[in-house]
């Protein structure tokens, strides 16, 4: 090799270079090292989490806190910019996030070991305590993080020592090949080349050989984990006694109009929100209502129990306190169940508890006022079929809360656990530290279904149609405006009761141009719906809808 010819200066320049580029190279495989560490960390406890406990996976555990720890503000962000996908957007963020600080971890592993194995053994800390503090964590659940954790941690230090084996072979090359035809230690430089071929071998093999078997592993226990579920099949094969007395459907409750909202909601198309991150997947068969806290004596029910004390059918509107004006956050439903006074009195509320904090198999808890759940007037219920069928998972199955007239943050309590009667002074639900009221009656209002905004409109005879809910009341009139023009009374439909919208509708001879059409409704109290726009936080929105309808 000669290279004495060369001007000095301008090889060192050259070196300087090469060695700059070297060491950016092995900067990227380092992170690259980490990345692959972490997928092991992930893959390694999803499949602890199949085998020994699982509900130990971190990335559920983690996804969750974080869905818990999330400001209000950035909940409600997400859920209006990505509705139904605010939480694979919160998770994709976590997702950059974890990758963003397994590249660091590998950067500081080969920089500074053991830097990046501590940092492995923090983030399996964290997600460690993440998974035993969730509530109803069984035994086992401790045991994915650690081995995850365990399993990155010794990929990552095989790893980097191939990588900085390789590092320091190029090192030792390059001081070969530039210096004389003998490196400083004796190496040849045409050995230490082989050399470096050797480690850079070993490290690719390690690095590919361990990102493949993450990915398999990893990707395999999910799937597995989520097929071998067998909840789907126990609710299949679930049949519930049939009810006592069914919901009577006047004649005249459904109209048939395009455009306009069904009287019931299909169970595929009701709205769905929970913090839950993954379905709770609760069995009847183990499942047990607690009534404890100010009773008389504490009750324990199970499912048959529960329904053998003999279900009814019940025709509720739920409303969303996320609902906003003219929004789709509500839906109607005929639920099976049993009244929940019922259930109460089992155990005897004792004087002095004004509330009822409900909680769910996944933590979730609701503040419901004790005397909406006692009075013989309003049917708040333990419910266990919608729509003919047992409940949807998504919907709380087995058992949930259903109760007219109050939002579903502070009654609706899907996959329900216990009844603890206390008061307002000496509990707190899920969201009354995070921006909502303890106490939320719902408020009741009206939505313009068609014609829409945005969906142009033939010239001549139109209807306009929606619906309007003032559960426990009922709707007196829903009148419609065009532009500036007299308020019109719409017709309605039947009532099936007070507790379910009832739908209306009203012919318009739409001119050419655009127009304002608005509603309002009044209840059988001879209220007036607020014309007052309001956010859905602390207790829920107010405002008349109005939408701009061009006519063609
Ligand atoms: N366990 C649990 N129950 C819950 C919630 C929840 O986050 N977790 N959300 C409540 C809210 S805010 C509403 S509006 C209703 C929605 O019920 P749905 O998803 O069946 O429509 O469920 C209520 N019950
Ligand atoms: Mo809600």
């Amino acid at each position: 090799m000669a290279r004495s010819a060369r001007p000095h200066a301008r090889e060192q320049a050259g070196d300087a270079t090469a060695a700059g580029a070297s060491r950016r190279r092995f900067r990227i495989w380092a992170a690259v090292s980490g990345v692959i560490a972490a997928g092991v960390f992930l893959a390694a406890a999803e499949l602890a989490a199949l085998l020994a406990a699982r509900d130990g996976s971190p990335i559920l555990a983690v996804g969750a806190f974080v869905i818990d720890i999330v400001p209000q503000p950035v909940k409600e962000f997400a859920i209006a910019a990505f509705g139904a996908y605010d939480k694979v957007v919160l998770l994709g963020s976590l997702g950059i996030a974890v990758l963003v600080a397994s590249a660091v971890a590998g950067v500081l592993q080969f920089a500074r070991p053991p830097l990046g194995s501590v940092a492995l053994g923090i983030a399996g800390a964290l997600s460690l305590a993440a998974i035993v503090t969730r509530a109803g964590a069984t035994p086992l659940a401790w045991v994915p993080p650690v081995v995850g954790a365990a399993a990155g941690i010794v990929i990552l230090e095989l790893l980097v020592r191939r990588l900085r084996a390789w590092a320091g072979d190029v090192r030792t090359a390059d001081a070969a090949a530039s210096v004389t035809d003998t490196a400083p230690d004796g190496v040849a430089p045409d050995e230490a080349t082989a050399r470096t071929g050797v480690d850079r071998r070993g490290f690719f093999a390690l690095a590919g050989i361990a990102a493949a078997s993450a990915f398999v592993v990893g990707v395999g226990s999910r799937v597995v984990a989520a097929a071998t579920s067998s909840i789907d099949a126990i609710r299949e094969a679930l049949r519930l006694p049939a009810p006592r007395s069914t919901v009577t459907v006047p004649t005249g409750a459904e109209l048939d109009l395009p455009g306009l909202t069904p009287l019931y909601t299909p169970n595929a198309d009701f709205y769905r929100v929970d913090t839950a991150l993954t379905v709770p997947e609760v069995d009847p068969a183990t499942w047990r209502l607690v009534i404890d806290g100010l009773v008389g004596r504490r009750v324990e029910l199970t499912f048959d129990q529960l329904v053998g004390m003999g279900l009814d059918e019940y025709s509720i509107t739920l409303t969303c306190v996320s609902n906003e004006v003219g929004g789709d956050l509500l839906g109607t439903a005929k639920w099976v169940g049993v009244p929940i006074r019922d259930v109460l009195a089992l155990a005897g509320p004792q004087s002095g508890a004004d509330m009822v904090l409900s909680r769910s198999v996944d933590g979730f808890t609701a503040s419901t006022p004790l005397d909406a759940l006692t009075d013989p007037g309003r049917d708040a219920i333990l419910a266990v079929g919608m729509n003919g069928e047992p409940l949807p998972l998504e919907h709380g199955f087995p058992v949930r809360m259903v109760v007219p007239g109050l939002y579903g943050y502070v009654s609706a309590t899907k996959w329900l656990t216990e009844l603890k009667v206390t008061t307002f002074a000496a509990d707190e639900a899920y969201w009354t530290p995070r921006g909502y009221s303890a106490e939320a009656p719902i408020k009741f209002s009206s939505r313009i279904d068609t014609p829409r905004s945005g969906t142009p409109v033939a010239a001549g005879s139109a209807v306009i149609a929606g619906v309007a809910w003032a559960q426990t009341v009922g709707i007196e009139r829903v009148e419609v405006r065009i532009d500036d023009g007299d308020w019109e009374p719409a017709t309605l439909s039947a009532p099936v009761n007070v507790d379910t919208w009832v739908q209306w509708y009203l012919e318009w001879e739409a001119t050419p141009g655009t127009h304002y059409v608005t509603a309002r409704a009044v209840n059988r109290d001879g209220e007036l719906q607020v014309e007052e726009r309001a956010p859905i936080a602390p207790d829920g929105s107010t405002g008349w809808q109005r939408v701009l309808v061009t006519v063609t």
